[in-house]
């Protein structure tokens, strides 16, 4: 994993969220509406992802016509060059289609499987935030670190819900456990910016059960460089099944909360 690669992928992943941003933010039809479901009558898809999606994809493809794609909105390949691309056109949909500022491009780049450059692009709030494995993350120019940690009990803790009923059912369980044991919940919407969130000490700690990779690829690494710890079950990485990221000290008992409640299961 060359850093000269690395430079590469970064700089490829910020012009293309800063194109896509551009278009999402100014090109945004007043009468935007569903164009499909997926999971669930809930779980929608609008024009722009489907747009912001072909804007990325067609960037990055021309730059590096050997790379892979995962995309939320349907681009899969394999490629053949070790890169492969992870992208979110959009996250934070339901925000964008009701005209809410909680919206990101999220991108990220593995190299062999490991992700190796994350870019989280918030045109509402005028910031980008960029990671590469092993040197740091940033907001802009200025590098991130996590907020000290907190007791649990002073915690405020981001988090999110899915798209199915039976699932946002058990969700809505644990949070009424969670609620009472820390100093308040918060639930922006897109799991991106709550990871980025968590880098730059606006949440102390964030958990979520049943995100897709394109929804924390970017945001976890920006967590880690940013000194965060990330993580799943006890002893397991963050996956679907359930993600966890905090400041290093609340980490641990945050993560034993959600294990007594049963997160990380429906
Ligand atoms: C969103 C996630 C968020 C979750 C939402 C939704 P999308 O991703 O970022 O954390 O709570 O339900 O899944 O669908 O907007 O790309």
């Amino acid at each position: 994993m060359t850093d000269r690669l690395k430079d590469e992928l970064l700089t490829l992943a910020l012009e293309a969220a800063r194109r896509a941003g551009a278009l999402l933010r100014d090109s945004r039809p007043a009468d935007l509406g569903v164009a499909a479901t997926k999971t669930s009558a809930i779980d929608v898809v609008t024009e722009m992802d489907i747009a912001s999606e072909k804007l990325i994809t067609g960037y990055l493809s021309e730059a590096r016509p050997d790379d892979g794609f995962l995309g939320e909105e349907g681009s899969s390949t394999a490629g053949s060059s070790g890169v492969r691309w992870v992208i979110d056109p959009i996250d934070g949909t339901v925000n964008y289609l009701y005209g809410l500022p909680a919206w990101a491009v999220s991108i990220a780049a593995e190299i062999d499987g490991e992700t190796a450059v994350g870019v989280v692009e918030i045109p509402s709030r005028g910031e980008t935030f960029r990671a590469v494995l092993g040197e740091g993350a940033y907001v802009g120019d200025r590098r991130l670190e996590a907020r000290p940690a907190p007791s649990l009990e002073q915690a405020l803790v981001g988090t999110g819900f899915g798209y199915v009923t039976e699932r946002r059912a058990a969700q809505a369980e644990i949070v009424r456990n969670v609620l009472p044991r820390v100093r308040d919940i918060r639930r922006g919407g897109s799991a991106a910016i709550d990871l980025c969130d968590v880098a730059c000490g606006r949440l102390d700690g964030y958990y979520e059960r049943g995100l897709n990779p394109w929804d924390f690829a970017a945001g976890e690494l920006i967590a880690r460089e940013a000194g965060a710890r990330t993580g799943g079950r006890p002893g397991e990485s963050l996956s679907t099944e359930l993600a966890v990221a905090a400041s290093p000290g609340l980490f641990e008992p945050l993560q034993q909360l959600l294990d007594e409640l049963g997160a990380w299961h429906d």
